[in-house]
């Protein structure tokens, strides 16, 4: 048989002892004997699973067995809710929850800076790795449960394309409409005579759901045909991206008026569609109004 080519390089190039990283990649492999015995891996996974949880840590949520969602029921912590209620009805996926009640900043205590150093629900503890996996920030745990635990893809997409879309539209929100959203939602409960502030946030608002109004409508696309949600073929299929921008979009009567949202028949059709869902409606219901925290 014919050697492979070395392209230069000297068999003791690859040793271990020449090369670290290639040392750590047998061991893995199992092309060498493991070096390392199991005992201290586990170890290793026990500290890292004490450097999220410590003494602090309320029970519920340091001894959840699977996923572990930590939320108070806002246009944030509902997208999560609802996207793991959606898993639960498709696949069966369980998950538990700890409510908490931001407003006693229960969410600056050490154990929650632990899991998501923002301080900021919702957050997401994937306990079926070992060590667990916190995730922060509702897209990216949109993005993170889509990838492990929709198995069919059932709200999310397989052809890049429609992929990139999806995240368009999830970023779009997330950087986009959220932050003028909350800030009107902020300077007119707390600050109602800054007109300054809720005219700037407001009409930044209003525009934004005049960019979800073009695309649901449909009338700069191709075929001049609305959608039903915002990507895939044809009128679209329910997915992440709905998910992520309805739980704020369908606060919208604390905030405008019915004349100001005229000027959105389809965004508005669109609100009603994605309401009539049985699991979007467990995702916002009183199963989180109850605070545990
Ligand atoms: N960009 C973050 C925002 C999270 C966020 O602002 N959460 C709010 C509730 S909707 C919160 O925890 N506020 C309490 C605080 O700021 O201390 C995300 O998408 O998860």
């Amino acid at each position: 048989m014919r050697p492979l080519p070395t392209h230069g390089l000297l068999r003791s190039h690859f040793s271990p002892q020449a090369f670290p990283y290639f040392k750590q990649r047998l061991t893995i492999s199992g092309l060498q004997k493991r070096q390392t015995p199991l005992v201290v891996t586990r170890s290793l996974r026990t500290q890292m699973k004490s450097h999220l949880y410590i003494d602090s840590t309320p029970k519920e949520v340091s001894s959840a067995p699977g996923l572990h969602l930590i939320t108070q029921s806002t246009p944030n912590g509902q997208a999560t809710q609802v996207l793991l209620e959606e898993l639960e009805s498709a696949y069966g996926t369980p998950f538990t929850t700890t409510v908490i009640d931001i407003n006693t900043n229960e969410q600056k205590k050490e154990w929650f800076l632990r899991l998501n150093p923002n301080g900021r629900i919702p957050v997401v503890v994937d306990n079926t790795r070992s060590p667990p996996f916190p995730v922060f920030e509702t897209s990216a745990q949109l993005l993170y449960l889509a990838d492990h635990f929709d198995k069919d893809h059932k709200f999310g997409f397989t052809d890049p394309l429609e992929k990139s879309e999806a995240e368009q539209w999830i970023f779009f929100w997330h950087g986009g409409g959220a932050p003028y959203q909350g800030n009107l939602n902020y300077f007119s409960r707390n600050s109602p005579d800054n007109d300054f502030g809720i005219t700037r946030f407001k009409n930044e608002t209003l525009r934004v759901f005049g960019v979800l109004e073009i695309r649901l409508s449909g009338i700069y696309a191709a075929d001049k045909q609305p959608r039903h949600y915002l990507v895939g073929a044809g009128k679209g299929k329910y997915s992440i991206a709905d998910i992520k921008t309805w739980t704020w979009i369908k606060y919208w009567p604390a905030l405008f008026t019915q004349d100001e949202m005229k000027e959105f028949p389809y965004l508005l059709k669109w609100v009603e569609r994605i309401a009539a869902r049985e699991p979007v409606k467990q995702g916002i219901g009183e199963k989180y109004a109850k605070r545990s925290l």
